[in-house]
């Protein structure tokens, strides 16, 4: 195997060996698609003897490693990201144009793997990129769904959910390896029982048992050699799983329990409102956090390690809740099958577990009825119990006479297992991922446990690669920033703030125009070709891209559209130049009102589209089925970044800061990220607007504020709430709005909106003071790079260091 490609004619060579092997055919015969596959091979074979390094140097240095425990990661297609880790990319443009084929219209044939659902999973997929750029040894865990998250279709404006076949043609990258394949256990009986030296031993009998296989993915460094793996999980049926038990013979049984181990890893979050769909989340959840583990007690345990040692050697992180279960699963290995007693085995998990909070919505901080856990896990659940048992005791003689307290720091409770609660009692360590978010988590939402564990909480604020989203997505600008500054901003993304001396320079200001016009044409021609829609790319191009939430509030930016079209029937000249509102996100399928969002949005693009007086000012587009992909053509192109959360809502959000990397202008409120984002680059490049956290949270406490009151005074108000008039559908909504008293606080912050808005246009106009803004910007985006959110990780919770392969 050769470890580069030294020229075009070897590459040559290379890919046609290949395409031998792979379909026996000549490359002038392959479709365009075995191209892609052929050339992902390749890519692989020149990764594969650095990842056998890599393996080898970490436990040749009996290092530290990081087990990242995600339920989600939202990869992104990886030929491209591959090639330019390895450094590769001009060799593989050169060598296919002598084959006769385009590098730039293969790489979109890669499907997009869409293990991931939004922020939560996008950030778990660049933290592996920066891992292994920062040469730090730490991998990703997850399941290997074989449908990602849906596939979002619009019928007549409205969300469609197919399923997403993201690995119908395979997944070149992974390698399956069966050798390393785990049982876990479900069902049965657990009791416990004296073991006949004087103490109690568990018994855990009738289960079944589901055989996880796992497929490593390299995660490959930038340019140094560093491969570390991101292991998927996949659930498969095995004989023994029922026969084993004792329990063959009852031939439906058999049958059912086949159709059941196929589910848990066939789709990413199936519907919890059934119990069905709930048991299956918790076996997904239980099923590769035991995988997961248990392979690492077996590789450690392979290094012939002492297990007290444990945390010295590993850390495990705990991404949101759904990994929570980690906590008493590495207790029953470290008890059941390596003998050791509660406190030890208790002191080993918590210094070894850390836990990342990223919402403070209620219906994310995951519950489990206890009948149902308990009739799914047995032991695990007695593990549970004990725990509860005694951090409940220890709360209790901290705080006497507290009850209040501790029914809101149980573990178990009112039925249910609180899995935010239990992540919190086994972890040394508890973030949050913005200033603000942390803020309230210490002072509000976690504050009972932060009274017992100042020590725990910090804040890690979150990053996104800048390989990804500048480097890959946007090579104009990356050049133009290389031949400004030079390069070494790639490996120390906080030297772009080098570019803060230009930021006045009429001839860098030119390029900077240039680069963004030029993406916003690319842009233009992709949507007419995809699309067949016409855009103007001379209009502002204003993009609010993110799943759909009440609280991330589309519905105030597309009613703020609405009433731009209100005036401008009133008056053709009322707004002073094309503006183009661009949508895109998913809304989870049993999410009603969000989807009503999506509706009104096309509803209202059609409105416009069909009167002439308007649509030479406006235009509004939703691109539907949004994913990484579409991200890396949208950031980009972007003029205005919309970051309009109900201010304490947003954990951080993480499209600001890609929007911000890419030049965009941030209309936000004060809310998780962009808090920060606002001190960096100050009110003279970003526009800010509405309530304040504080402002929002007293109205909670108060019980809110009176929309009627607002829809009396507030005529633009009253005339833009017609709309929902015109469509029974709508009807949601208006309840929502009115007489639900608008919980999410749009009306109250539609007219600082409004305003907002104006105050971009203005400064629109003033091109030397825009691309200023926008240089602004990206100088200051290093600090938003997911390196220093993982090297503060690092530092700070895991303890791991570099290692140079
Ligand atoms: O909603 C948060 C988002 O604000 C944050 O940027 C992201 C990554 O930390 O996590 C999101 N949370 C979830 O996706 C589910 O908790």
């Amino acid at each position: 195997m050769t470890k580069n490609w030294k020229s075009p004619k070897q590459f040559v060579c290379l890919f046609t060996q290949k395409a031998k092997i792979l379909f026996n055919e000549e490359p002038a015969a392959l479709t365009p698609k075995k191209v892609y596959l052929v050339l992902a091979n390749l890519v692989k074979d020149l990764i594969y003897d650095d990842w056998l390094a890599t393996e080898q140097r970490y436990d040749a240095r009996q290092t530290k490693q990081v087990y990242y425990f995600s339920i989600e990661f939202l990869l992104g297609r990886l030929l491209d990201a591959n090639l330019m880790n390895c450094g590769m990319e001009n060799m593989a443009r050169e060598g296919l144009k002598e084959l006769g084929f385009d590098l730039d219209a293969i790489m979109p044939l890669e499907a997009d793997p869409g293990l991931g659902n939004g922020g939560l999973g996008r950030l778990a997929a660049c933290f592996i990129d920066s891992l292994a750029a920062l040469q730090l040894p730490g991998h990703g865990c997850s399941i290997r769904y074989q449908y990602g998250l849906f596939e979002q279709h619009i019928v007549d404006g409205q969300q469609v959910e197919l399923p997403d076949t993201w690995l119908q043609d395979g997944f070149p990258w992974e390698t399956k390896r069966s050798d390393k394949a785990v049982h876990v256990r479900y069902g049965g009986s657990a009791y416990m029982r004296p073991d006949g030296k004087g103490g109690l031993e568990c018994v855990h009998e009738g289960y079944s048992s589901v055989l996880a296989i796992p497929y490593d993915v390299p995660v490959p460094g930038y340019r140094n050699h560093t491969v570390n793996t991101l292991r998927l999980w996949q659930a498969e049926y095995t004989p023994d799983g029922l026969f084993g038990q004792g329990q063959g013979g009852d031939f439906r049984k058999v049958l059912q329990y086949r159709d059941t181990t196929q589910q848990i890893s066939r789709f990413l979050y199936p519907d919890d409102s059934t119990e069905e769909g709930r048991k299956l989340r918790l076996m997904q959840e239980y099923f590769f956090v035991s995988a997961g583990l248990q392979s690492i007690v077996r590789h450690y345990r392979g290094q012939h390690r002492d297990l007290r040692e444990f945390d010295r050697y590993v850390a495990l992180h705990i991404n949101d809740t759904h990994p929570a279960l980690l906590i008493p699963e590495l207790m029953r290995i470290l008890m059941d099958e390596e003998g050791m007693g509660w406190e030890e085995a208790w002191r080993i998990t918590v210094a070894s577990t850390s836990y990342t909070n990223h919402t403070i919505m209620p219906e994310a901080l995951e519950r489990w009825s206890i009948p149902l856990f308990q009739s799914l896990l047995p032991r695990v659940y007695l593990i549970v119990e004990e725990l509860n048992r005694r951090w409940l005791a220890a709360y209790r003689r901290k705080f006497p006479g507290r009850e209040d307290k501790a029914e809101q720091v149980a573990i178990l409770w009112g039925g249910q297992v609180r899995m935010a609660n239990l992540a919190v009692v086994g972890s040394h360590s508890v973030n949050g991922v913005a200033e603000l978010h942390t803020k309230i988590l210490e002072e509000s939402t976690l504050h009972p446990f932060y009274e017992v564990y100042p020590e725990r909480f910090n804040n890690k604020t979150n990053g996104v690669t800048h390989r990804r989203w500048l480097l890959e997505s946007n090579p104009p600008l990356a050049a133009l920033i290389s031949d400004t500054i030079g390069t070494d901003w790639i490996r120390h993304p906080k030297k772009l703030k080098e570019l803060l001396p230009y930021r006045d320079d009429p001839s860098f200001q030119e390029k900077l125009a240039q680069v963004k016009q030029d993406r916003k044409d690319a842009l233009v021609r992709w949507i007419q070709e995809t699309r067949g829609v016409a855009v103007d790319p001379h209009s502002l191009f204003d993009i609010q891209i993110k799943r759909f939430h009440m609280y991330k509030r589309q519905l105030l930016n597309i009613l703020h559209v609405y009433s731009l079209y209100l005036r401008l029937l009133d008056d053709p000249d009322a707004v002073p130049l094309p503006q183009t509102f661009l949508f895109g996100g998913k809304a989870a399928a049993s999410y009603g009102e969000a989807k009503v969002v999506i509706k009104l949005i096309h509803t209202v693009a059609r409105l416009i589209d069909q009167e002439p007086r308007v649509r030479e000012k406006l235009k509004v587009l939703f691109l539907e089925n949004y994913n990484v992909s579409l991200g890396q053509r949208l950031f980009p192109a972007a003029d205005v970044s919309e970051q309009i959360s109900t201010a304490s809502k947003e954990a951080s959000g993480t499209g600001n800061m890609k929007f911000m990397m890419n030049g965009a202008i941030t209309l936000g409120t004060l809310d998780g990220a962009n808090v920060e984002i606002h001190r960096l680059v100050g009110d003279e490049n970003c526009v800010i607007f509405g309530l304040r956290a504080e402002e929002v949270q007293k109205y909670y406490r108060e019980g809110g504020y009176s929309s009627w009151d607002l829809y009396r005074q507030d005529e633009e108000i009253r005339r833009v709430l017609d709309v929902f008039q015109k469509n029974p559908l709508f009807s949601q909504l208006y309840e929502d709005l009115l007489r639900r008293n608008d919980e999410y606080f749009v009306l109250k912050d539609f007219a600082a909106y409004r305003e907002a808005h104006q105050e971009i246009l203005r400064r629109y106009q003033d091109r030397p003071g825009w691309l200023r803004a926008s240089a602004v910007n990206i100088a200051q985006s290093g600090h938003f790079s997911s390196d220093r959110t993982v090297s503060q990780y690092a530092r700070d919770i895991w303890k791991v260091k570099p290692i140079r392969v």
